[in-house]
């Protein structure tokens, strides 16, 4: 039988998140490997599904497709609500949540974006290094930010494990420097520790960090 959710995946990108959570609520799904560096995310197979060209997508069981890594985390932890890992919409952490996930979506993830692909983001080749290194310094101020903002211990809400410690783990592996990060920002490192001991959160990071196959 077919699994109920494929999700399009690549390595280390935006997909970890969503593939944690898939397996934290172990639902059973398949995974699909669009290969970004060969440019298939641009490709019309992958491009009719998703729209926006982005990792990662994920099908769901009626059959629609849908992109934006928080849009996915909501869905499938409003589909699995028994979970706890999404607030439900009249739970009063609910607004905190929401909060807190659209700005790691919505802020912290495209810096992270600038920072690895500057290019991206000028048309000037000899301003790459300035744009990434503002980037830089907008990290540091998105990390400064989330860690004042972690309200439980080692979790970010009080109440304990929710998605937003499986998002912010994610984008903490994208940091250049971890244990700079980790010192500077001492709640987000214990976060962050404690996601990595998780085994679903380790599964998915291994197969995120494996060599590629010769
Ligand atoms: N807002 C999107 C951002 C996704 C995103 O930018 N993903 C990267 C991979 S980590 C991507 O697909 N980039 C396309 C490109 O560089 O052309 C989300 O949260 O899912």
């Amino acid at each position: 039988m077919l699994a109920p959710y494929t999700l399009f995946w690549e390595r280390l990108s935006g997909a970890i998140a969503p593939q944690v959570m898939l397996e934290e609520l172990d639902v059973s799904h398949c995974l699909v490997h669009v290969d970004m560096t060969a440019g298939d995310h641009r490709q019309e197979a992958y491009r009719s599904l998703n729209p926006v060209m982005r990792i990662p997508a994920l099908r769901l069981p009626d059959g629609k497709v849908i992109g934006e890594s928080s849009a996915i985390m909501l869905v499938l932890g409003e589909a699995h609500a028994g979970s706890d890992l999404v607030p439900a919409p009249d739970d009063p952490d609910r607004p905190e949540f929401l909060f807190w996930l659209t700005s790691m979506a919505a802020n912290g993830y495209p810096i992270f974006s600038r920072a690895w692909h500057p290019e991206q983001f000028t048309t000037n080749a000899e301003a790459n290094e300035s744009v990434r290194q503002r980037a830089e310094s907008h990290l540091a101020e998105f990390f400064a930010v989330m860690d004042g903002a972690i309200a439980g211990s080692p979790y970010f809400l009080a109440r304990g494990f929710t998605a937003l410690d499986i998002y912010l783990a994610m984008l903490s592996e994208w940091s250049a420097d971890r244990q700079a990060l980790f010192e500077a920002n001492p709640h987000v490192g214990e976060l962050c520790r404690a996601v990595r001991e998780r085994p679903a959160y380790r599964k998915v990071l291994e197969m995120h960090t494996a060599p590629l196959a010769a």
